[in-house]
């Protein structure tokens, strides 16, 4: 007999997996050593559209240490493999193709010409410096708008244009709402602005690196990959690797933040090299490769035109975006400004709706996901707007929101961008929001400051976020083109002992799942948590899964866990009948126990366990296996909500902004645990934070990047961020039997727009009703002198 267990969903539990990777006694990829393995160095071109005229290995050959020198007419002789999008937006996108290396053209600064295959990798490194490339440069196209105009230089010459795909969504021909044009010309205020996101990078800590193993009777790839399952499937169609003949391994990955969602040239290179040889391959990266070749984010430029009746009643929204794929299409880029288009009317009922994005190719490094992918984009610029809406119609921002969102006894609703959100309450999350930030008395101090003429101005930002995450729906993200399913996939194994071995398909690299899953384990079966242990990110192990990003590993894979424990009870039930003597009817399951109903009669789920491996005295025709699978496939998205404040104080006279103070109010609905959600949102505040105050990828006008290492791209620490205060409601999903919604992205996709909404607030009173993001010390003193009053 077991004692009572309390339950874990819900209990703030200290990761199981903190300790290795805290100290760094773990393996990743960088870790792998296998014997006769050889290192792999790329030689990138520095310039950002060049024909390459010549390429001379033959010195690098002769280096020490060197074993091979290839070019892509080495790898790839007929110029046939190309880099996998899975997101063709629309059926007449430009696809061209990404090749593992530039065989005559180079599109984008870092773009890989040529590997060296060495003995070592410091002797790889050096021998790049022996190769001689001759390139013709290319004009760069930079510059999005100039990208589309009439005559402009092609980044890819089998294209006709530098567009990629416009894709449009309009309430009107949808039929889930009017006419905007409608809308804009009848409705008494109109307003519009432009907003630009700037391109980041996701910083995550392990640069990427495989090593790719040919000599077994499989290839086994090990990669610092978020999606270690979608990687498999995509290098097997790539290169014509059968399938059954690759195994891929996430082994402890650190980070990825969506930049690790990408299947690389890199990857398809290693594969290529170590098959040709015969022997064990590693390649990896410094961080100023990881600047330049991994894939970017964000960098949109956002048109916004937002209509209203005078007492703040929205009427229509127009959005007209452009948004940089930079040089080819990512694994997922081409869809990620797309997602956006589900987030513009974010928790706000507006009558009539349309989107537009034309994505365009650059001669920059590609962009693809970053946390939240097109969803902080969306959010940042309808909750700016709504601040701008505000100060038009002389309301309070918040009031103007809730004049507008949808209301708690109103869900589950149908948006304006066709999504139904199953639940949700606004009304609770910004009441305890405002509590705890007291905002009513960071008014009044305000409006002392403002009368004061005092040189250190109080702004307050507020950002009532929605977001749709869990990513499945399979056919919702099919009628979007997805290319991809969106289930996940969980199976659990009772030991003879009585542990657990639950493999997932979900792949975490920072996320905790194997404290969170074990939690829903010891619950769901009840068994002790340290009796569960959870393998993931091995595709002979976890043989199935669809991977982490989305925010979907909770809701979609955490689900798929709770479906294989019901599996295995529903196993064991008539097992546990026979051994007790009693029907099946008259027993109850609770807190890991079979009781017969009104008795002291029980076995446990773990006497079970060792039965069925004993498989003496089964009922007839019993499997000796109490073994389950699932696969779950939500019928709905996940809408985590919440309440975000933040009140900024910018010194007039340098520019210098600091956060007072920042309060929010999360809703994800069920907690399965409350430490790991804060910490993820934490992390997401900080990312959220750093792309409104510090972060921003610059390119020349040559195209090269400048701000290429962390001394010029300016990722904050711990000490350029205020301690923040993060509490919750719980208002549980319908679609889910957890009742859960996805966290991962919250803190960054929320963040953003209060923290601009706040430093804007602050020196309105300047005539600034804009600042471009990062806010700098620079742009906030020029916005103080100058104002920055845009259309
Ligand atoms: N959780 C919970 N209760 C909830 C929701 C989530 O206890 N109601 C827990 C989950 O069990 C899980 C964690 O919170 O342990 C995150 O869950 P979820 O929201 O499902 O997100 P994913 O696990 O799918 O993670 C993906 C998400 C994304 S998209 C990015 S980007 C991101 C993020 O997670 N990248 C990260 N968080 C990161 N954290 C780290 N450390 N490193 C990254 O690269």
């Amino acid at each position: 007999m077991t004692a009572t267990i309390e339950p874990e969903v819900g209990k703030s539990r200290r990761r199981k997996e903190d300790e290795r990777l805290i100290t760094g006694r773990t393996r990743w990829t960088d870790n792998i050593a296998l014997p006769g393995m050889l290192h792999l160095a790329v030689l990138r071109c520095p310039l950002a559209h060049a024909k390459i005229t010549s390429l001379d290995t033959s010195a690098a050959k002769e280096s020490p240490g060197v074993i091979a020198v290839y070019t892509a007419a080495d790898l790839d002789p007929d110029g046939s493999i190309g880099m996998p999008c899975a997101w063709p937006v629309t059926p007449d996108m430009g696809a061209p193709r990404r090749p593992v290396l530039a065989a005559d053209r180079v599109n984008f600064a870092g773009e890989g010409v040529a590997v060296v295959v060495a003995r070592s990798a410091g002797e790889a490194h050096d021998a790049l410096e022996a190769i001689e490339a001759d390139y013709d440069e290319l004009p760069p196209v930079l510059d999005m708008e100039a990208a589309l105009a009439e005559g402009a230089p092609l980044v890819h010459e089998e294209l006709d244009s530098n567009k990629n795909a416009l894709w449009v969504f309009d309430s009107a021909g949808a039929g889930t709402g009017g006419d905007v044009e409608q809308a804009l010309s009848s409705s008494e205020i109109v307003l519009k602005r432009r907003f630009r996101q700037q391109r980041l990078v996701p910083a995550f800590m392990e640069p990427r690196a495989c090593v790719v193993d040919p000599t077994g009777t499989q290839v086994t790839m090990w990669s610092a990959t978020q999606v270690p399952h979608i990687l498999r499937v995509m290098s097997a169609m790539t290169l014509g690797i059968p399938e059954h003949k690759l195994r891929v391994i996430a082994p402890d990955v650190g980070g990825g933040f969506g930049g690790k969602i990408g299947v690389l040239p890199e990857e398809m290179m290693a594969l290529l090299v170590a098959q040709k040889l015969g022997k064990p391959v590693k390649w990896n990266e410094s961080r100023s490769e990881t600047m330049l070749a991994a894939h970017h984010g964000r960098d949109q430029i956002q048109d916004l035109t937002i209509s209203a009746n005078a007492d703040g009643t929205l009427t229509g929204l127009k959005v007209e975006l452009l948004a940089n794929l930079g040089a080819y299409n990512g694994l997922v880029g081409p869809g990620v400004p797309i997602l956006g288009a589900f987030m513009f009317n974010a928790i706000y009922k507006i009558p009539a709706y349309h989107f537009a994005c034309t994505n365009v190719f650059t001669t920059t490094t590609l962009t693809d996901a970053y946390r939240g992918a097109g969803r902080p984009e969306a959010t940042f610029a309808i909750e700016r707007i709504m601040d701008e809406l505000a100060d038009e119609l002389g309301m309070d921002p918040l009031e103007l929101r809730e004049k507008n969102w949808i209301k708690h006894e109103e869900f589950p609703y149908t948006t304006v961008a066709g999504l139904t959100y199953d639940t949700g309450n606004y009304e609770a999350a910004t009441e305890k929001a405002k509590q705890l930030f007291g905002y009513d008395e960071l008014r009044r101090e305000q409006e002392r400051r403002r009368a004061a003429n005092d040189p250190v101005q109080l702004g307050i930002g507020i950002s009532t976020f929605t977001e749709m995450c869990g990513l499945a729906p399979s056919r919702v993200l099919g009628s979007l083109d997805y290319g991809a399913g969106g289930w996940e996939y969980a199976s659990l194994r009772m030991l003879p002992t009585g542990k657990v071995e639950v493999t997932t398909g979900a792949s975490a690299h920072g996320q905790g799942h194997e404290t969170a899953w074990s939690q829903i384990v010891a619950d769901q079966l009840g068994v002790p948590f340290e009796d569960v242990e959870v393998l993931h990110g091995d595709t002979q192990s976890s043989h199935k899964g669809l991977d982490t990003y989305g925010s979907r590993s909770l809701v979609v894979g955490g689900i798929a866990v709770v479906k294989a424990a019901e599996k295995v009870i529903a196993k064991a039930k008539p097992i546990a009948a026979h051994l007790l003597e009693c029907s099946e009817d008259d027993l109850e399951f609770t807190g890991g126990k079979f009781a017969v109903k009104g008795t002291d009669s029980a076995t446990t789920i773990q006497d079970v366990a060792l039965a069925v491996f004993a498989a003496h005295n089964l009922p007839d025709g019993t499997e000796p296996s109490l073994d389950s699978d699932a696969t779950f496939d939500p019928e709905n998205f996940s809408f985590p909500h919440g309440t975000h404040l933040c009140a900024a104080e910018v010194d007039t006279e340098t520019g210098r902004v600091t956060l007072r103070s920042y309060v929010c109010v999360d809703d994800v609905g069920t907690v399965v645990n409350p430490l790991i959600v804060e910490g993820q949102v934490h992390g997401g505040l900080a990312q959220g934070i750093a792309q409104a105050l510090f972060e921003e990828a610059v390119h020349d006008e040559s195209g090269t990047l400048t701000t290429g290492t962390f001394a010029d791209y300016l990722l904050p620490s711990a000490a350029d961020l205020p301690s923040f205060t993060t509490e919750r409601t719980e208002t549980p999903s319908t679609t889910n039997p957890l009742g859960a919604k996805g966290v991962g992205e919250a803190g960054t996709i929320a963040s953003t727009p209060a923290v601009v909404n706040a430093v804007v607030d602050a020196v309105r009173h300047f005539g600034v009703n804009d600042i471009e993001m990062p806010l700098s010390p620079m742009r906030v003193w020029s916005a103080v002198r100058h104002g920055t009053v845009r259309a």
